[in-house]
């Protein structure tokens, strides 16, 4: 039986709470297909391990990470004790150290759930947005000056590279390939016209080697106004790191709620681990009330089986998310009375 290696990182804030469901429900299918075993180690990293060692990770977290198969991660921050850009930078140092380049987060609106649009179902929000994770405004450079006087400055520099944007488009056509044929590029070159003139160039060199994808693009403005007006216009969306960001909290909301929404950061040549995450973050004002939204996380760890090949187990997840909201089984953002562990359980139960 193979036994894959999973390193659990909950971070902060509703973090461990929902990852400890997704766990549950990884043993519970774990248990049921008796195909593999998961050999999991918790890492308690974030603001608690700041608060005892006074930083949020070790210096040497990425070669502790580096063996795992794959990486569960929970959320990141705690803004009353820790800034935002502190507890998330192991989260984009990972991302970037581990060449996690393509960030797959779908937004699929699944019976039985409400959406925010008016006139739309489950037929109409079914899109997957891909995010280039390795670069564009994320990286790591720019610098402040004048410090604490008042002319003080900052700089902060997107870099987009020619290799970067290649892999992550051709990632996005052969996802389309998979799906509906039909890929939408998100940039902003009208009004940046380095970086994104860049993207629309590229797009242009593969458009002929995916003749058989439908390939559009659209800035970024224009995309946030037809993601609500007409979302079953988007099958696959290509986006930069940040625009990526903006558009996936987006398609959250619109396929129910962003505790629904799951997401992988790939490294597609399997060089390193990848990572599952919810799109959501740590959620500081509902923390330790036990009703944090833990479906999102656990469709993460169906997507994390998904990617080690273990596909009976990931569509049994999939299965069972499906049947426990349509039966309104919910934590109380889908209007529903459930704590997280009760609708973790039913999950478990219900695989
Ligand atoms: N689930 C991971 C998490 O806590 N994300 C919070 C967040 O703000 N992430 C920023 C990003 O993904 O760029």
């Amino acid at each position: 039986m193979k036994t894959y290696r999973i390193a659990v990182y909950p971070g902060d804030g509703i973090g461990p709470e929902v990852t400890a469901e997704a766990v549950g429900v990884l043993r519970a299918v774990e248990a049921k297909l008796q195909r593999f075993s998961l050999d999991c180690t918790e890492l308690p990293w974030g603001v608690e391990w700041w608060r005892k060692t006074g930083q949020v990770a070790p210096d040497d977290f990425l070669q502790v990470l580096r063996p795992f198969d794959a990486i569960l991660l929970g959320a990141v921050g705690w803004p009353a004790e820790l800034p935002d850009h502190l507890t998330l930078a192991p989260l984009v140092q990972l991302r970037q150290s581990f060449d996690q380049y393509a960030c797959v987060r779908p937004a699929r609106l699944l019976p039985g759930v409400k959406t925010v649009l008016a006139g739309k179902g489950p037929a109409e929000i079914d899109l997957v947005v891909i995010r280039e994770n390795s670069e564009g405004e994320y990286v790591n450079v720019g610098g402040r000056f004048h410090v604490g006087h008042p002319d003080e400055s900052a700089v902060q520099t997107a870099v987009h590279t020619r290799r970067g944007v290649e892999r992550v488009l051709r990632f996005g056509f052969e996802m389309a390939r998979s799906r509906r044929h039909r890929l939408t590029m998100i940039t902003k070159s009208n009004a940046q016209r380095f970086a994104y003139v860049l993207w629309d160039e590229i797009l242009e060199e593969l458009r002929g080697q995916y003749a058989d994808v439908q390939a559009d693009k659209q800035h970024a403005d224009a995309a946030i106004m037809n993601f609500v007006r007409s979302p079953e216009r988007f099958d696959v969306v290509v986006a930069s790191n940040l625009f990526g960001d903006l558009l996936t909290d987006l398609g959250g909301i619109l396929s129910g709620g962003l505790g629904l929404a799951p997401s992988s950061n790939l490294n597609p040549e399997r060089r390193y681990p990848s990572m599952f995450e919810p799109v959501h973050g740590s959620a500081p004002d509902i923390a330790g009330q036990g009703i944090a939204n833990p479906i999102a996380a656990i469709l993460s760890a169906a997507m994390l089986l998904d990617w080690l090949g273990e596909l009976e187990a990931g569509r049994r997840i999939r299965t069972a998310v499906e049947r426990v909201l349509a039966e309104g089984q919910t934590t109380p953002d889908l209007g529903g009375r459930l704590t997280t562990a009760e609708v973790g359980r039913r999950v478990a139960e219900a695989v």
